[in-house]
């Protein structure tokens, strides 16, 4: 059996699991403002859980192209009651953030996961994940959110970031951070062009092969609106189609925004389709 060693919890990733997105922000690319302060984001994440969220990922700094960095006091002001208000929720808390302060801080409070976007780059980060019992996710992104979508170059898109997943992983181990805590994410929309991200969800079966799981974020990200040519608010037909295909294609984890819709769309598309 498949099973995420996740802080407090053994998480099967036999069924699909859903993350729900919980940004406590002013200014992510698609919900920034909605749920900015610790009070809406608890309820809000409390909706994400009735309707039905596996685990969530509460993060406290905005990753989209251009987004500011945001200091370790703000960004610690925003998560931290979140995950303290959460922490007995029953399910997993992750938490997506870069900077080692907050890593240490969350998981003191209860935190079960962490979600690097930067893939762990920082050698202080693994020191902090290392000793702990948390599952980390790694992420793969180019550059930096600043400046990462002005001119996404690569050779062949799949195999570099298969190799640069495989070298984290690699690190991840030699720190003491066992696989069955590790998570890999192709970082869609991190660096990467439409065409870029359409060849890594193409081929997730190849990342799949390093024996870890693969978890894929697409929730409403400009591929959707590349793809269908709408807006941010409109993208919930495209994101669930996206996240049926992820999941067809090997993805353990979709983190998605609308979690009743990803929920039942996948609980249709496993029911109808023919047995393997
Ligand atoms: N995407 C976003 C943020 N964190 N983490 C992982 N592992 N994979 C992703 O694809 C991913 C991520 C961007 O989405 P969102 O959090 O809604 O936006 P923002 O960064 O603007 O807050």
């Amino acid at each position: 059996m498949l099973v995420l060693h996740c802080g407090r919890f053994s998480l099967s990733l036999e069924r699909p699991q859903v993350m729900g997105v919980v940004n406590v922000t002013p200014d992510s690319f698609s919900d920034g403002g909605c749920w900015g302060t610790p009070a809406a984001a608890i309820a809000h994440a409390q909706r994400l859980l009735e309707e039905g969220a596996d685990l969530l990922d509460i993060g406290g700094e905005s990753t989209r192209p251009g987004a500011p960095e945001v200091g370790v006091e703000e960004e610690l002001a925003r998560v931290l009651p979140v995950v303290q208000a959460l922490r007995d929720c029953g399910r997993p808390l992750s938490v997506d953030t870069r900077k080692p302060p907050v890593m240490r801080a969350v998981l003191e409070a209860g935190a079960d996961m962490i979600n690097d976007v930067s893939g762990f780059r920082d050698p202080a980060a693994i020191g902090v994940v290392a000793p702990s019992a948390c599952a980390v996710c790694v992420m793969h992104m180019q550059g930096e959110p600043s400046t990462m979508q002005h001119a996404p170059v690569y050779r062949d898109v799949v195999r570099e970031v298969k190799r640069m997943l495989y070298g984290r992983i690699e690190a991840l181990a030699a720190a003491g951070v066992a696989r069955e805590r590790c998570v890999i994410d192709p970082g869609i929309g991190f660096g990467k062009t439409p065409s870029h991200n359409v060849a890594l969800l193409r081929a997730l079966g190849e990342l799949t092969a390093l024996g870890v799981p693969v978890m894929v974020g697409v929730s409403r990200k400009s591929l959707i609106g590349a793809l269908t040519g709408r807006p941010t608010g409109d993208r919930l037909a495209g994101s669930v189609a996206a996240a049926l295909a992820a999941i067809e294609a090997g993805a353990r984890i979709v983190r998605v925004h609308d979690v009743a819709a990803t929920r039942d769309a996948i609980a249709v598309w496993q029911a109808l389709r023919a047995p393997t």
